[in-house]
C-alpha cells in the first residue's frame, strides 16, 4: 500500500510528526504551530462521557435467521420465516466503570440492535430474565447504592444491602445475582433475555404478550467467586478478549431465540401481574416457541466508533412489536434516547453504527453535526401540500396498545393474588438450583453480607434470605463471621473483615436434604 503523508484535520500535509515549531531549536514554541494545537486539543476531547450504567462492555456484529414460524403472533419482518437480519450486540456489566474488571459479580447487559428492513429494532436486555425493581422511579437510587459512596468514593456493601433489604421486590434478581449466573465465564456462555413483557401484533391486528429468551448454544459456564477474583487481578478485559478471540478464530457463537406467548386476554386474570419485571412466567403456563438463531461473526473494526458510540434504545420498535404496561419499560422508553442525546450528541442516529439501513423520511432537521438534508423543495413541516412525507397508520401498524383506566395515583401494582416478592426467588432456590449451586449461592451471599458493618442492615439481610428460603436464611445466619466492629453508613471499617472462606466453610451446616 502506497505510504500516505500526515495531514492536519483540514487535509493539508504537515511538516513533522515529532517536533513543535520553535524560535531556534531551543527557543519558545510558536503559537503559529496550529498543528501542535490541533493535536493537543483533539487529544483532550477524545472521550465521550461513559454510560452512567453499563459503562464497561464489548460487542460484535452478526445476523439473525428466523428459522421458526411466529407469523401468527407478529407481523414484524425480521421474525418472518426465512428472514435474515444483520445485527449488532453489546454485552456489558452494570455497576463497574470503564476499566473495571469484566469478572465482577454483576448482571450482564445483552443489547441487540437489529438493522431490519422496517427500521432498527433494539432489544436491550440482560442475562437475567428479571430485574431488581419494578418502578423506574427507584432506578437512579438503586444504581447509586451499587456504585460509590459520595465521601470516600468507595463501593460499600452496607449501601447495597441497605437498598436491597428495603426493597423486597429485589429478592428474585438478587438471588440470580448471588448465584452462579452472577459471574458467567464468558459472554458466549450465558443466556440473554428481553426481561420485560412486550407486545406483538400480527398482520390481522391481533395482540399478544411475549417474553424473549436467547438460549446460549455454547452451554452455560460460570466462574466461582475465587476464580473470578483471581482473573480480575490478571485481566480486567477477560470477557472482551474472549469474544474477540473467538470470532477471530472463526468460533462464531450462536444463541437460539425462543419466546413465551401469552394471549392478550390472559393478562387480566393471570395469577400475578404479568408485566411485573421481577417475575418470570412459568414455562408450564406458557411454553417456549422457537423463533430463530443469532450468530456473531464479525468483530468491530473500531471500538470507539462502533461500540462506545453505539446507541441502543428500548424505544426503537418496528411494526408488529410494541411496549406493554410494564412501568419499567415505559421509563426506559424515555431514558435511553435522552442518554444518547447527552452522551453522543443530538444526531447520534446518523452515526453509521446507529443509522437504520432503510431510507429516513423524518421531519427531524439540523442540530449539532447534522450534515444530512432533504432536497430544498421538500417541506420541513407536516401537513403540507408539497409532497412531503405523510404518516401512514397502516404501515406503522400501531394497532397495539391496551385498555387502561383509573384515578391518577402513585402506588405499587398489586392487582393479582400472587403478587408477592419472595415466592419466585424461593422457587428458584428450591426447584431450579441443584444442591451444589445452592451451596455456592449460600457462600456467595455470606461473602457479600459479611462486609456489612451495620448491625441492623446485617440483621435485615439475614431475614431477607429467610424470607426467600428457610434453609438458605439459616446458612447465611450460621455462616456469617461475628461483626468485628460497628459502623454507621459511610464510615469505612477500621479493621478488615475476616477472610470469609475459612469461617463460612467451617460453619456451613451440611444440608439435611
Ligand atoms: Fe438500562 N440504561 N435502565 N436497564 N440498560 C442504560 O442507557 C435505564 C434497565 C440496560 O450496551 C442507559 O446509554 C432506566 C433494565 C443495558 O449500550 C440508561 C431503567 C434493563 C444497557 C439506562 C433501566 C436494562 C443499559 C445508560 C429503569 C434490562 C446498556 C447509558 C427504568 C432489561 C446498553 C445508556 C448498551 C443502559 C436507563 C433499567 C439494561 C441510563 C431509566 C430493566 C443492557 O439510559
Amino acid at each position: 500500500m502506497a505510504r500516505t503523508w500526515t495531514t492536519s484535520n483540514n487535509g493539508a500535509p504537515v511538516a513533522s510528526d515529532e517536533h513543535s515549531q520553535s524560535i531556534g531549536a531551543d527557543g519558545s514554541i510558536a503559537l503559529t504551530d496550529h498543528y501542535l494545537i490541533e493535536k493537543l486539543a483533539q487529544f483532550n476531547r477524545e472521550r465521550v462521557p461513559e454510560r452512567v450504567v453499563h459503562a464497561k462492555g464489548g460487542g460484535a456484529f452478526g445476523h439473525f435467521q428466523a428459522t421458526g414460524d411466529v407469523s401468527a403472533y407478529t407481523r414484524a419482518s425480521l421474525f418472518q420465516p426465512g428472514a435474515d437480519t444483520k445485527l449488532l450486540i453489546r454485552f456489558s456489566s452494570v455497576a463497574g466503570e470503564q476499566g473495571s474488571p469484566d469478572t465482577w459479580r454483576d448482571p450482564r447487559g445483552f443489547a441487540v440492535k437489529f438493522y431490519t428492513d422496517e427500521g432498527n429494532y433494539d432489544l436491550v436486555g440482560n442475562n437475567t430474565p428479571v430485574f431488581f425493581i419494578k418502578d423506574g422511579m427507584k432506578f437512579p437510587d438503586f444504581i447509586r447504592s451499587q456504585k460509590r459512596l459520595p465521601g470516600s468514593h468507595l463501593r460499600d456493601n452496607n449501601m447495597q444491602w441497605d437498598f436491597w433489604t428495603l426493597s423486597p421486590e429485589s429478592a428474585h434478581q438478587v438471588t440470580w445475582l448471588m448465584g452462579d449466573r452472577g459471574i458467567p465465564s464468558s459472554w458466549r456462555h450465558m443466556n440473554g433475555y428481553g426481561s420485560h413483557t412486550y407486545q406483538w401484533i400480527n398482520a390481522s391486528g391481533e395482540r399478544f404478550w411475549v417474553k424473549y429468551h436467547f438460549h446460549t448454544d455454547q452451554g452455560h459456564d460460570i466462574l466461582t467467586q475465587d476464580a473470578a477474583d483471581q482473573i480480575a487481578g490478571q485481566d480486567a478485559d477477560f470477557h472482551i478478549r474472549d469474544l474477540y478471540a473467538a470470532i477471530e478464530r472463526g468460533d462464531h457463537p450462536t444463541w437460539t431465540l425462543k419466546v413465551q406467548v401469552m394471549p392478550y386476554e390472559d393478562a387480566k386474570s393471570y395469577r400475578f401481574n404479568p408485566f411485573d419485571l421481577t417475575k418470570v412466567w412459568p414455562h408450564g403456563d406458557y411454553p417456549e416457541i422457537e423463533v430463530g438463531t443469532m450468530t456473531l461473526d464479525t468483530n468491530p473494526e473500531n471500538y470507539f466508533a462502533q461500540i462506545e458510540q453505539a446507541a441502543f434504545e428500548p424505544s426503537n420498535f418496528v411494526p408488529g412489536i410494541d411496549a406493554s404496561p410494564d412501568k419499567m419499560l415505559q421509563a426506559r422508553i424515555f431514558s435511553y434516547a435522552d442518554a444518547h442525546r447527552y452522551r453522543v450528541g443530538t444526531n447520534y442516529q446518523q452515526l453509521p453504527v446507529n443509522a437504520p439501513q432503510v431510507p429516513i423520511h423524518s421531519y427531524s432537521k439540523e442540530g449539532a453535526m447534522n450534515y444530512t438534508f432533504p432536497p430544498a423543495a421538500k417541506p420541513v413541516y407536516a401537513p403540507n401540500s408539497f409532497e412531503g412525507p405523510h404518516a401512514d397508520p397502516a404501515l406503522a401498524a400501531e394497532a397495539g396498545g391496551w385498555q387502561s383506566d383509573g384515578e391518577l395515583t402513585r402506588a405499587a401494582v398489586t392487582l393479582h393474588p400472587e403478587d408477592d416478592d419472595w415466592g419466585q426467588a424461593g422457587t428458584l432456590v428450591r426447584h431450579t438450583l441443584d444442591q451444589e449451586q445452592r451451596d455456592r449461592l449460600a457462600l456467595n451471599i455470606i461473602g457479600h453480607v459479611s462486609q456489612v458493618t451495620i448491625p441492623e442492615i446485617r440483621q435485615r439481610a439475614i431475614q431477607y434470605w429467610k424470607n426467600v428460603d428457610g434453609w438458605l436464611g439459616e446458612q447465611v445466619e450460621l455462616g456469617l463471621p461475628p461483626l468485628k466492629s460497628v459502623d454507621s453508613l459511610g464510615e469505612q471499617l477500621s479493621e478488615p473483615t475476616p477472610a470469609v472462606g475459612d469461617w463460612a466453610e467451617d460453619n456451613l451446616v451440611v444440608p439435611t436434604k
